[in-house]
């Protein structure tokens, strides 16, 4: 067996979240491995990247999900009992529930619910002398996928919810009172949606037949029994909060405009694989979900490494999606890039791997495809702004990473 690299330190827990995106690659560099084991959060993990480990870390035999998530993800981001701690037939099962969600339908449907939102906030863009992207974006969804997925939202509760639903991702990973607030935003979404389950349930809202929420209020699990209300409102929550959180995105989006301003003009007399590559270079090259992680299910050996059961195991989702093996130059932004070739289940992976419905992979991808181009088309096409001096790069000590300024705009237009 191949003695698989150590780092030195005791603990690296600190060292990690001073660079969460970075720091698995970096040690891979040093230790000149694609594996290493490291002490984080006092247990040894291992930490890997790269192609070949993202094929085996997918492999649904060898990993589990079950406690692979720190409590501190569970409390906050994810929410307990959810699908993305399930494992096998069960996992199967819940997962067929999301992925049977995106249809072409719903998703086009979701498109134009955001547009009109966005088309909307313009007017009220245009009277703000600075209009902070990232805030603006997280309202603007909050209410386009509430009125998709079928959760009645008041005028006057905008501003709680989306709040609230942006806490969950965006304080998720912060330390101290970032954290409690979004563990309080945790309890507090789960007591608003479980009581819409119960609303439901009760015959108490009636809403349209494909809403998402009367799906998932009245799926059955494989025992023929309805979620528990609590179960259920995490799950509402797992299409509530990552569609919030493409407001990340939408900002990053405005970003790689300001530095690349010759994707502007492409983007406007452009063909759709050229929105296309724009889009998914965003999602390779800008740092945003830094690694997954599960446990070893049973032992076994890869590449000579012994993996032993109960291990907790990272794979680096960043790091992968900057491997100079994979990808030409990497730290550049290069959009043409996708042009050239298709991306396999394996290497290009911003928001995970593996296959859809056997696998942790996100159900949420081609949600997030369609409202990043919805978002190029908007940010090129149907307004104008000014970008005035501010700080702009990338934090990379945060997770989510933003720019650190956020993205504030002013003189907004409309164009046409
Ligand atoms: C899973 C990232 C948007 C719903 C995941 C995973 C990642 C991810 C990294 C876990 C992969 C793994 O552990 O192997 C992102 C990012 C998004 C995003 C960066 C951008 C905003 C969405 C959207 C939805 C969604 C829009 C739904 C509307 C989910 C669900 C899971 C998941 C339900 C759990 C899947 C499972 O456990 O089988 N996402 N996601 N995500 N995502 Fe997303
Ligand atoms: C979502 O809401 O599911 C999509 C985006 C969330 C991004 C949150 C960023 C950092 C959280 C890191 C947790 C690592 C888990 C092992």
């Amino acid at each position: 067996m191949t003695p698989i690299p150590r780092l030195q330190k005791w603990d690296s827990t600190l060292d990690l979240l001073r660079d969460p995106y970075r720091f698995i690659s970096r040690n891979c560099q040093n230790e000149q491995s694609d594996l290493f084991e490291a002490r984080l959060l006092l247990q040894k993990t291992y930490c890997m990247r790269g192609q070949e480990a993202a094929q085996v870390f997918y492999d649904p035999d060898l990993f589990s999900r079950k406690g692979a998530a720190p409590k501190a993800v569970m409390k906050t981001l994810f929410g307990e009992g959810g699908v993305q701690s399930l494992d096998e037939d069960a996992h199967r099962h819940r997962k067929q529930m999301f992925l049977s969600i995106m249809t072409t339908e719903q998703i086009e449907q979701l498109r134009v619910l955001t547009e009109r939102q966005l088309t909307a906030a313009v007017p009220h863009w245009k009277d703000m002398s600075e209009v902070p992207l990232y805030e603006e974006f997280q309202r603007v969804l909050t209410m386009a996928v509430c009125e998709w997925a079928g959760v009645p939202l008041a005028d006057s509760e905008v501003r709680l919810r989306t709040k609230q639903l942006t806490s969950l991702f965006n304080d998720a990973a912060k330390i101290g009172m970032g954290h409690i607030r979004a563990r309080l935003a945790r309890r507090q979404t789960n007591a608003w949606i479980t009581d819409l389950i119960q609303q439901i349930r009760d015959k108490q809202v009636s809403l349209p037949e494909h809403s998402p929420a009367l799906k998932i209020a009245w799926h059955r699990n494989l025992k023929n029994e309805l979620l528990e209300p609590q179960v259920a409102a995490v799950e509402l929550l797992n299409l509530l909060r990552p569609v919030v959180a493409i407001s990340v995105y939408m900002t990053l989006i405005a970003h790689a405009l300001h530095f690349h301003p010759g994707y502007r003009e492409k983007l406007k007399s452009g063909s759709d694989e050229c929105e296309t590559a724009f889009v998914q270079e965003v999602r390779r090259y800008y740092p945003f979900f830094p690694f997954t992680a599960a446990i070893v299910q049973t032992y076994f050996e890869w590449n000579g490494y012994e993996f032993p059961r109960g291990k907790r195991v990272l794979l680096d989702l960043y790091g992968t999606n900057h491997d100079s093996r994979i990808w030409k130059e990497p730290d550049l932004f290069q959009p043409d890039r996708f042009l050239q070739r298709e991306p396999t289940p394996y290497d290009f992976i911003p928001q995970g791997g593996g296959e859809y419905a056997a696998n942790h992979r996100c159900p949420g991808e081609w949600i997030t495809v369609s409202l990043m181009k919805l978002t190029s088309r908007f940010l090129t096409q149907a307004i104008r702004y000014k970008v005035r001096d501010q700080k702009l790069e990338i934090d990379f000590s945060q997770m989510p990473a933003l720019p650190r300024d956020q993205f504030v705009v002013s003189s907004v237009q409309a164009i046409g």
